[in-house]
């Protein structure tokens, strides 16, 4: 009686994993690397800017790959401009980011006068962010 209950607690809590996960397989969610980190090398942190913006992405712990590399460990660069809230874990990054499935560490915005923020965030060969996330710090520059 009492292995009955137990295996009646398991599979419910299976099916209960199994429905909490349906969105986020994390068996199909690439790993990241312990101390893999995204850096916006440039610009700084409060920087002001006259004209276009010229931001260099580092990484480090992973590499860089295009989109739709097989290889392991690696990813590309997807840039958060101004944006309000980070992409969904499991699910592909969309048009709220920009992507550079290409393999580019760098880029050129033309931005509107103001500040703004920039993030990096890390996303897997089908534009998904690793788990756990690789994300910068946010930087705040001004556009003058
Ligand atoms: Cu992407």
């Amino acid at each position: 009686m009492k292995s009955m209950t137990v295996k009646l607690l398991l599979s419910l809590s299976l099916a209960l994993l199994t429905l909490n996960h349906s969105a986020y397989d994390k068996t199909k969610v690439s790993k990241s690397l312990d101390g893999a980190a995204v850096t916006i090398l440039s610009p700084k942190n409060g920087a002001v800017i006259t004209g276009d913006v010229v931001v260099k992405f580092g990484i480090k712990g992973m590499d860089v790959a295009p989109a739709g590399s097989d290889k392991v460990n690696s990813g590309h660069h997807h840039l958060l401009i101004d944006g309000t809230k980070m992409p969904e874990s499991g699910m592909p990054m969309g048009n709220n980011v920009k992507h550079f499935g290409g393999g580019q560490t760098e880029t050129t915005l033309t931005l509107s006068k103001g500040k703004h923020t920039l993030q990096l965030i890390l996303g897997d060969k089908s534009h998904v962010p690793h788990h756990e996330m690789i994300v910068s710090e946010i930087i705040t520059i001004t556009v003058q």
